[in-house]
């Protein structure tokens, strides 16, 4: 059973995540569908991508596969993981892609809302990325994707709390580019779309491709990336990790130790 569905507009493409029983998880066959409708967009010369999930949804996705994640001492966000692939994905797709946004976004979700070229959602929609509370440690370019949108205080608290923030919120911090009534999303964001398919596609693909490489953040030395990597397997191998996926699946708050 197919988990996206794929439309086309002329120049205009919509992938729309359509597994709703699993809060659109992105999991790595859903993963594998997306990257596919991405490939096949790119062959047929579409302009500007509109990722979105069904209408009326109250999660558009809850983040990554809980249920994929290694258990314990095993990078669970490691370069070639579903998530960073789909999310390289995005950003290297030669057009812009819009996240069209109604209801709760969660972790890794969260990620790919910001990885996306413009955010517009519905009133009512909240943004949380959540490894605090699952006991796992982010990943370094995540953590630089939300500087980059976000800034470090306001990211610093999404991450330390794990609490959603609200679609007003995210867009008095520049997080999301507009917030609309839940009836004009789709009008409104096609509405958008439509003005960047009136561009020189040449030019607005070689600007994203600028954005791309200036984004990527300050090159590191690569002592200071190992110490990254040291610091986050003392969290993937820590007790408090596995406590965090093993309370997710038995439906219960987890009980962490510092440890
Ligand atoms: C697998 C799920 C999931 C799910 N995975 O519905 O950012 S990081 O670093 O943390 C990164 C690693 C990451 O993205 O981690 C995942 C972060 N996501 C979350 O913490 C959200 C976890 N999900 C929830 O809190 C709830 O499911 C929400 C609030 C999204 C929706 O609650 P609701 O009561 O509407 P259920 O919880 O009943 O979920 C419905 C079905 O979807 C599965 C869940 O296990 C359940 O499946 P079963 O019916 O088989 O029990 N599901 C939800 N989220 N991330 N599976």
């Amino acid at each position: 059973m197919a988990l996206i569905q794929k439309f086309t507009e002329g120049h205009l493409g919509v992938l729309m995540m359509s597994n709703p029983a699993k809060r659109n998880c992105l999991s790595g066959e859903l993963v594998k569908e997306l990257v596919a409708g991405f490939d096949e967009f790119e062959q047929q010369e579409i302009h500007t991508v509109i990722l979105r999930a069904e209408p009326g949804v109250k999660v558009w996705s809850a983040g990554h596969d809980i249920r994929e994640l290694p258990e314990s001492r095993r990078d669970p966000l490691n370069y070639h993981d579903s998530l960073g692939t789909l999310l390289r994905r995005v950003q290297d797709f030669p057009y812009p892609v819009i996240a069209m946004v109604e209801g709760s976004v969660w972790g890794g979700a969260c990620d790919l809302c910001i990885s996306c070229d413009m955010i517009i959602c519905a009133e009512g929609a909240t943004f949380a990325i959540t490894p605090a509370k699952l006991g796992l440690p982010y990943n370094a370019s995540g953590i630089v994707h939300f500087i980059n949108v976000l800034g470090p205080k306001i990211a610093k608290e999404m991450f330390y709390t794990a609490q959603p923030i609200s679609a007003e919120q995210a867009f008095n911090v520049s997080m999301v580019n507009h917030v609309v009534p839940p009836a004009e999303l789709e009008s409104f964001t096609k509405d958008i779309a439509a003005s960047i398919l009136a561009n020189a596609p040449l030019s607005v693909s070689v600007i994203k491709r600028q954005f791309r490489l200036l984004l990527k953040g300050t090159p590191i030395p690569a002592e200071t990336f190992e110490e990254i990597q040291g610091l986050r397997r003392k969290v993937y191998d820590s007790d408090d990790y596995k406590e965090g996926i093993l309370s997710f699946k038995e439906k219960r708050a987890p009980v962490f130790k510092g440890r």
